[in-house]
C-alpha cells in the first residue's frame, strides 16, 4: 500500500562520512513520504533492542560497539512497498555483494561497516518506528504524490 513504512537509519559510519544527504536525498527523489527525521544517540540499552534477534550472533558485541560510536539518523519512509523497495535501495547486507547504485554498493566494502539500516518486514519496521519513534510520526498530505501514484 501507498502507506507503508520503513524504518530507516544511517548508521554512525555513513554520518562521520558525510553520507546522510546522500541517503535522504536518494529515498527523496524516488518518491517517499518522509515522515520522521532525527538525530540521535541511542544508548546501549536501546541498541540492544533494536537488534534483540542477532544477540547470539558471534558478531553481536561488536556490532553494538559500532553502534555506540557515533550519532545516527533516524527516519520513517512511507510509500508504496516502502520496506521491500528500501531494502532493495540499500543493497546486500555485506557490500561487497551489493548491487553498483545500491547505497551500500556504491559506499561501502565491509559487512561491519555498512553505512546504514533498514526494516526487513512490514512487521518489524512497526516495531522499530515505535522502538525509534515512541514521541509519534508526522501525519500530512504529500501533494507531490498526484505526480509519483498514477
Ligand atoms: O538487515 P541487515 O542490516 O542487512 O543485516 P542483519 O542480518 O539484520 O544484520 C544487522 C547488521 O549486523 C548488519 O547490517 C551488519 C552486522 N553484521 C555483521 O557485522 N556481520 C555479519 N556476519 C552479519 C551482520
Ligand atoms: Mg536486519
Amino acid at each position: 500500500s501507498t502507506s507503508e513504512q520503513t524504518y530507516i537509519m544511517v548508521k554512525p559510519d555513513g554520518v562521520q562520512r558525510g553520507l546522510v544527504g546522500e541517503i535522504i536525498a536518494r529515498f527523496e527523489k524516488r518518491g517517499f513520504k518522509l515522515a520522521a527525521l532525527k538525530l540521535a544517540s541511542p544508548s546501549k540499552e536501546h541498541l540492544e533492542k533494536h537488534y534483540s534477534d542477532l544477540s547470539d550472533k558471534p558478531f553481536f558485541p561488536k556490532l553494538i560497539k559500532y553502534m555506540l560510536s557515533g550519532p545516527v539518523v533516524c527516519m520513517v519512509w512511507e510509500g508504496l512497498d516502502a520496506v521491500k523497495t528500501g531494502r532493495v535501495m540499500l543493497g546486500a547486507t555485506n557490500p561487497l555483494a551489493s548491487a553498483p547504485g545500491t547505497i551500500r554498493g556504491d559506499y561501502a566494502l565491509q559487512v561491519g561497516m555498512n553505512v546504514c539500516h533498514g526494516s526487513d518486514s512490514v512487521e518489524n519496521g512497526q516495531k522499530e518506528i515505535a522502538l525509534w519513534f515512541p514521541e509519534g510520526v508526522a501525519q500530512y498530505k504529500l501533494d507531490a504524490q498526484t505526480w509519483i501514484y498514477e
